[in-house]
């Protein structure tokens, strides 16, 4: 098959190359030039597990051609970004943008796939824009949507792993996408309607996002009632049918972030518990950033360490990041920053981000772990990369360290969702 991708960022570019490794002809298409020309290299401009080499390799065998523009292939998938509005309401431009620039050329007998995560209705609301072709959708043409649902930093093997939920317009259209996905998806295809899949992915990351404002409510809690949460999770989650998942600074990322509003934005009336899930989520960095103010307010003009930008552990990925909010958070409140990230360098809230630790704790008072990566979790605290911090705090958000081992090298270890007795004296021996 000639595939032609439209979309080449975390999901369109391993999407491409797994294609262009299994046997078909693939043209990646994005509008951005700084893109193309660095994957026409055979260069990566993200940072994902495995993607890299892959790459490499159908670059130089010519099975994957990455350009500005589509052209004439038996399969287009949309695989652009959609995000939010600042009122939370879906902004399907790149989706709507991508389906007009294939329509010059569709031919009888495509297959047009939306992978896109997008709101109940998208896939077929195409059909108008697609049907300018001259060409009638589930007639002459067929589309589905097969949303994407693997992890960031497992892509490439979630891609194959997972069961794959393929919506169809028509059945035949269906068939084909899941004939078509077989090439490399060892999972379960899941045929159903387009709107079915479309829901159901959405009602995967609510799910997730609904669960995660559980757990910050509840480290909430356990600071008010005096005692750690993790402690309390880690016996909850002995009962068979619980599995409460873990407090943070908030949650972040492209995706449980944004698609729950999706759902709000189709069924406001209907969708309440999914709208105070979003709240409680999206209040965690500010949270965290009273807590910090709490911890550092006996010291003069402090300057916090800032551990951990991306939005979740060992990825480079910023977007929609609770660190970066915290950080701005604590920007506004004129704290002075050292922030440090070995995974991204790109500027923060107008800051540089440092990749070498000890940068970013020369002068601090104060560190704060925002983001689990492993290199902190590894980190102890007699490492010489600390020998320059201040003031020995640490505040950790993320359940990260072991704090009687901190705190046994004379650091004031604070938690989130640890509360009094916890916070000030020994913690628990987890042991
Ligand atoms: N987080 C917590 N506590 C937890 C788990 C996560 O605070 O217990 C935070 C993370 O730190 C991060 C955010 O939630 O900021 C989201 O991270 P994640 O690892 O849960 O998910 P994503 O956004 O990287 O990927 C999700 C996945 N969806 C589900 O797990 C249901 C993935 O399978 C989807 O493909 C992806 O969204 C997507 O593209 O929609």
């Amino acid at each position: 098959m000639k595939i032609a991708v439209v979309g080449l960022g975390y999901i369109g570019l391993p999407t491409a190359v797994m294609f262009a490794s299994h046997g078909h002809e693939v043209i990646g298409v994005d509008v951005l030039p700084e893109v193309v020309e660095t994957l026409a290299r055979g260069d990566i401009h993200i940072e994902e597990p495995g993607v890299a080499p892959v790459l490499k390799s159908v670059v130089e065998s010519g099975s994957f051609r990455p350009q500005l523009l589509p052209e004439k292939a038996d399969v287009f998938i949309l695989s652009v970004p959609t995000p939010s509005n600042d009122d939370h309401s879906p902004n399907l431009g790149f989706v709507t943008k991508a389906a007009e620039s294939i329509v010059p050329y569709l031919e009888p007998g495509n297959l047009v796939i939306l992978e896109s995560t997008s709101p109940p209705g998208t896939t077929i609301g195409l059909i108008p824009t697609l049907e300018r072709s001259g060409l009638k959708v589930g007639v002459d043409i067929y589309l589905a949507h097969s949303p994407e649902r693997v992890l960031p930093g497992r892509i490439l093997i979630e891609l194959v792993e997972n069961d794959r939920v393929i919506g169809g317009y028509t059945l035949e259209s269906a068939q084909k996408a899941a004939d078509l996905y077989r090439s490399f998806v060892q999972g379960g295809i899941l045929q159903t309607d387009a709107t079915t899949a479309e829901m159901a992915k959405l009602m995967e990351n609510t799910f997730r996002d609904v669960n995660i404002a559980l757990a910050n409510e509840f480290s909430r809690i356990a600071e008010r009632v005096g005692i750690d949460v993790n402690e309390a999770i880690r016996l909850a989650n002995h009962h068979p049918r619980v599995n409460i998942l873990n407090p943070g600074p908030g949650v972040g990322g492209h995706c449980i972030a944004v698609d729950p509003w999706f759902i709000v934005d189709s069924a406001p009336e209907e969708s309440t518990l999914i709208r105070t899930a979003r709240v409680v989520n999206d209040a965690q960095p500010g949270y965290v950033a009273d807590l910090v103010t709490r911890i550092v307010s006996g010291i003069e003009n402090p300057t916090v360490a800032v551990l951990g930008l991306a939005y979740k552990p060992d990825v480079d990925d910023i977007r929609e990041s609770p660190s970066v909010e915290v950080v701005k958070h604590l920007s506004r409140l004129g704290y002075r920053l050292r922030l440090h990230d070995s995974h991204t360098r790109s500027e923060v809230a107008g800051m540089p981000v440092y990749g070498e630790l000890s940068e970013a704790v020369s002068g601090a008072d104060a560190m704060i772990i925002l983001t689990d990566h492993r290199e902190y979790h590894r980190l102890e605290p007699d490492d010489e990369n600390l020998s320059g911090i201040v003031h020995r705090i640490l505040i950790d958000t993320r359940n990260c360290v072991n704090p009687n081992l901190w705190r046994d090298a004379g650091y004031a270890v604070h938690r989130l969702g640890v509360g009094a007795p916890f916070m000030v004296t020994e913690g628990p021996d987890f042991d």
